[in-house]
């Protein structure tokens, strides 16, 4: 059977297949939905262009197409994909929110700081204020990652089973594993480490490689 979705990525994703870009997560939330899909890759060229923009008005991967609609925002998409197949939220409505919670969490509380702190390691390096700016930009990230520590406690995931609020947060958390600085949290690093054990995440992530492998220099 033809697949009915496809999402976009990366023709050369600038992590050479580290599995950052956010197609992952997308990826990895069809895996475990057990949903075929195809893949269109795009260009940086050709992410700026109508056609893409067309999809994504800000000129970014990954999309969703399946049918007549269109989505963009990996947090819309996860959502999307948890809220029409089993696997990914609870049944029960408090649980179902809770889950629905982590996602925003992920998304809103613990991905701008990782998001700053590569950005200050990729992008301003050369700057006369970026040792001493530097240390700042980490702390902030330890502090949430701390509080997220003592909330994870010894619990396998976040709260009850696996959900669509562990698959954004360990697809976030894994942005930091460049950086080494994930090991200072043994409980988050192993709660990361079980997100990649799943199978669905380790389908997901091999698709990315098989087109990214040795594509171009990590950079992060
Ligand atoms: N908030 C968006 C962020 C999307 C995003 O930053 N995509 C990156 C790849 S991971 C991208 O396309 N970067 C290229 C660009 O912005 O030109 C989401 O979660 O989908």
């Amino acid at each position: 059977m033809t697949p009915s979705i496809t999402i976009t990525a990366f023709e050369r994703s600038p992590d050479g297949g580290k599995g950052l870009a956010r197609d992952t997560r997308v990826r990895w939330a069809l895996e475990e939905a057990g949903r075929p899909y195809k893949v269109r890759l795009v260009s940086f060229r050709a992410m700026k262009e109508p056609a893409h923009l067309a999809l994504h008005p800000f000129g970014q991967i990954p999309t969703y197409e399946e049918g007549d609609l269109a989505l963009f925002e990996t947090g819309s998409i996860v959502f999307h994909i948890a809220e029409r197949h089993g696997g990914l939220l609870p049944d029960d409505d408090n649980a179902r929110a809770r889950a629905i919670t982590w996602m925003f969490a992920a998304l809103n509380t613990i991905e701008p700081p990782i998001l700053e702190l590569a950005n200050a390691r990729l992008l301003e390096g050369d700057k006369p204020w970026h040792e001493k700016r530097l240390p700042l930009v980490e702390d902030r990230v330890r502090s949430r990652l701390d509080q997220l520590s003592a909330r994870l406690g010894d619990a396998d995931w976040l709260d009850g089973a696996f959900s669509a609020g562990d698959l954004m947060m360990v697809s976030v958390l894994l942005r930091l594993k460049p950086s080494g600085m994930l090991n200072e949290f043994p409980k988050l690093a192993a709660y990361v480490a079980r997100g990649e054990a799943r199978p669905a995440y380790k389908r997901a992530f091999a698709a990315q490689l098989a087109i990214n492998a040795g594509n171009s220099p990590a950079v992060r």
